[in-house]
């Protein structure tokens, strides 16, 4: 083989061969190839990589090009190789075995003074199940924290809430994706799955191809509207109220299948007194839609056979998320239409494992396999597998961004950040900024200098995708094994390892050995036997030879279950729950802030993008944020395409470039997520929680906009 050319990654002796991995984004978890096919040819730094689509369940192959070009950002020179100390205000490589013996040094003396609350742990979605779970562990057992909690507070609280009240369980898609084909009328409500879950769109064209009818629910026209029968252009925080008319229309229309809310659930009756009060003309003008179309989307749904509706940020990320999710349930159980192939609801689940990090502990309320850490039973259960008193568990903690108001107060001192870039991806920036600034100490674990980790005080490099081995689950409720594809670089180290190090820092060590992620994922286990997401039956040596398994799964022999609640619903009494509770939206524009500010994803970046932007292939496809205006706002705010804007709102601004569009609401404007610093979003979303589930109301903020060309 030719020359031995030296490169920071990779040379000719040892080219990289990953036989298959996962893509370290989104939910639907695809299964892939990573092959150096030519090392680094002279004067180029880089070598060349052939990346494939690996067949599984999910995906079937298929690949989007966030996942075909992952491995640039993992590959990466600027990955963080060494651990980082702040000295004289700069940070500088230091060992692994000083800032082990500094964290745990600091944590000890801030706990003697303030007490075990003085410390958070803030996790992410996109760690595995069994860096989640021991995160959960970490903080309750080696800190003795109650202030735990994680980004999928932003993305899942308020689905999850909704799909546990209602149903008494709480997993994605309460079916499989195979059964999408066979729904004749499906929901897309805030959801734009052609943007942020491509490789699932052959799904949806095939159940067009069978004669489905397809309703797209979202300010925009979408990528996803594209393929839509109907697109209801809903105004931004209605969909609680469109739900509710919707109901009422297949109400009316004596579309209720009577037989079903009988046997399997309970609350109809209040619900259909409650609705009796909406007028069906003044809410269809209150949400933006005309009422005849609202009025053929009901019936479609109502009339069909077989239906889905899935939900995603664009309903939920709203201060009535969790009610606007459950209005939505309504209409489900109203008709029935669950528990068959064809039917369900869906939830279209985030990050990469948005759904196993929800379910084994790093939630302020949880302990693993979705129990509760204010639940006797479930405490002493849990202290039992992990050989500690249940009274030495703290109690419930807060939600994320709560969490940030205690830093922001110093009730919180110290802060340990793994999987996360709260500085950017936080409602009200501004206070966390603020916030981590008045920190004694930040702790940030990350693969790259994120915006959050450049404020820390000590910054640990950790594991890419392709060196990480464990367990995801994917939107459907299904684990899925990540293998190795290749040796840590410099000295990054696994989350899970440094969580262990640093527990033994604080002498902790006896409760956190592990050789490996199996070890832990054995723990696991056991930790969530019994629990409502019942990991027991599962082992690496199956996931391996089965190529991944639905939750619950019980028992070895269990073999897990796609289709959820065919007889019965989770609740004790087999029941679903519908609620009457209804919700009138969000109206709160002014003639100071007349236009609704709201925002979310574009295909090539991910969340903050801290990956993304560290991958040329994408990068090079969106290189700063925007806004997309209609024409007509446009002219009247004399704003012209590609020119800089101020956005404004009562909690402060940002600047971006203008990008003209018919495909929007005029009384809308979105902006993308991935961007920090001046062009962040964030900056002028507003603090508002759902008090149901504390999701922030990220997706309406009450607005103005200005070109950077007037001179004041
Ligand atoms: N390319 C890409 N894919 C991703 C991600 C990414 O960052 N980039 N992130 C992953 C993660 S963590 C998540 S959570 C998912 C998010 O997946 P989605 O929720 O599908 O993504 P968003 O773009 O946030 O919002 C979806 C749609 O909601 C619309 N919307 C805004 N306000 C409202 C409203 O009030 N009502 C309704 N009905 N719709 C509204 C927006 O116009 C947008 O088209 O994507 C995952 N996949
Ligand atoms: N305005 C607005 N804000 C939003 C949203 C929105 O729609 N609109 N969406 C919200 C949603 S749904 C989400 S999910 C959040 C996400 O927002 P964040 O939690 O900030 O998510 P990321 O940008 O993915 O940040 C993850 C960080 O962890 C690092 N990382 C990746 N993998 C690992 C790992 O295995 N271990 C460790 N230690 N680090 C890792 C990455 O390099 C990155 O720096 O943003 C929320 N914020
Ligand atoms: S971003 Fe999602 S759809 Fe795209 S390759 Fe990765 S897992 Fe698949
Ligand atoms: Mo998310």
């Amino acid at each position: 083989m030719g020359m031995k050319t030296s490169t920071e990654h990779s040379s000719s002796a040892s080219k990289l061969h990953v036989r298959e991995t996962q893509c370290p984004y989104c939910s639907v978890q695809c299964k892939m190839t990573v092959e150096e096919v030519a090392g680094p040819i002279a004067g180029e730094r880089r070598a060349t990589y052939k990346v494939e689509g690996v067949p599984n369940e999910a995906s079937q192959g298929r690949l989007c090009v966030k996942g075909m070009n992952a491995h640039q950002h993992a590959l990466s020179g600027q990955r963080l190789l060494q651990p980082l100390i702040r000295r004289d205000g700069e940070l500088v490589p230091s060992s692994w075995h000083e800032v082990t013996e500094l964290i745990a040094r600091r944590f000890i003396s801030l706990q003697d003074q303030y007490g075990a609350d003085v410390i958070g742990v803030y996790g992410g979605g996109s760690l595995t199940n069994e860096t989640a779970y021991l995160l959960g562990k970490f903080a309750r057992v080696a800190l003795g924290t109650r202030y735990i909690d994680y980004n999928g507070r932003f993305c899942m609280s308020a689905a999850a809430s909704a799909g546990s009240k209602v149903f008494g369980m709480d997993r994605g898609l309460t079916f499989r994706l195979s059964d999408i084909p066979r729904a004749q009328c499906i929901v897309l409500a805030g959801t734009n799955v052609a943007e942020c879950q491509p490789t699932l769109l052959p799904y949806f064209n095939q159940a067009k191809e069978n004669g489905a009818y397809i309703i797209v629910i979202d300010p925009r026209k979408t990528a996803t509207a594209a393929i839509a029968d109907l697109h209801l252009q809903v105004k931004p925080g209605m969909d609680a109220l469109l739900a509710n008319i919707m109901l009422k229309i297949i109400m009316e229309a004596g579309l209720v299948n009577e037989h079903f809310v009988d046997a399997r659930t309970q609350g109809y009756e209040s619900l259909r007194n409650a609705l009796s009060e909406i007028d069906l003309e003044q809410s269809a003008v209150q949400c933006g839609v005309d009422l005849s179309m609202i009025r053929q989307a009901a019936m479609a749904y109502g009339q069909a056979e077989t239906g889905m509706i899935m939900t995603a940020r664009g309903v939920e990320q709203q201060t009535d998320g969790h009610l606007a999710v459950r209005h939505f349930l309504n209409l489900i159980l109203a008709t029935g239409k669950i528990g068959r192939p064809g039917c369900g609801y869906g939830a279209i689940t985030g990050q990469g494992n948005g759904q196993g990090g929800r379910e084994h502990g790093q939630k302020a309320d949880q302990l693993p396999g979705y129990r509760s850490i204010e639940n006797a039973q479930d405490r002493a259960y849990v202290a039992s597998i992990w050989g500690v008193a249940p009274e030495t568990l703290p109690g419930k903690g807060v939600s994320a961004y709560e969490m940030m108001e205690r830093v922001h107060e110093q009730e919180i001192r110290a802060l340990l950040v793994m999987g996360s870039n709260p500085v950017v991806s936080n409602p009200n920036v501004r206070l966390v900024e603020e916030g981590l600034r008045k920190l004694d100490f930040l702790v940030v674990a990350d693969m790259f200098l994120s915006e959050t980790a450049k404020m820390a005080d000590v910054v640990l490099p950790v594991t890419a995708y392709l060196e990480n081995e464990g367990t995801l689950t994917n939107l459907e409720g299904r684990v899925l094994l990540r293998e190795q594809g290749r040796p840590a670089p410099g000295e990054t180290r696994h989350d899970w390892d440094i969580l262990c190090s640093i527990a033994g820092g604080l002498g902790k060590a006896p409760f956190f050995q592990y050789e490996c992620a199996e070890d832990i994922f054995n723990e696991l286990r056991l930790a969530s036997r019994g629990g409502v997401a019942d990991y027991y039956g599962m082992t690496y040596e199956r996931l391996r030879r089965e190529k991944g398994i639905y939750w619950p799964c019980a028992s070895l022999e269990d073999g897990g279950e796609g289709l959820l609640f065919s007889d019965r619903f989770a609740h004790e009494d087999g029941r679903a729950t519908f609620t009457s509770e209804l919700s009138v939206g969000w109206q709160d524009t002014s003639r100071e802030f007349p236009l609704i500010l709201t925002n979310g994803r574009v295909l090539p970046h991910y969340l903050t993008g801290v990956q993304t932007h560290r991958s040329p292939t994408l990068e090079a496809r969106e290189l700063e944020n925007f806004v997309e205006l209609h024409p007509a706002t446009a002219a009247r705010n004399r704003i012209m395409d590609g020119e800089w804007v101020e956005i404004q709102s009562l909690h402060g601004s940002f600047t971006v470039r203008a990008r003209i569009k018919e495909n929007i609401r005029e009384d809308t404007l979105f902006v993308p997520m991935h961007w920090g610093g001046v062009q962040n979003v964030n900056r002028a979303t507003r603090p508002d929680l759902d008090p149901y589930c504390r999701m922030p109301g990220f997706k309406t903020a009450a607005v103005t906009i200005r070109s950077m060309r007037v001179v004041r």
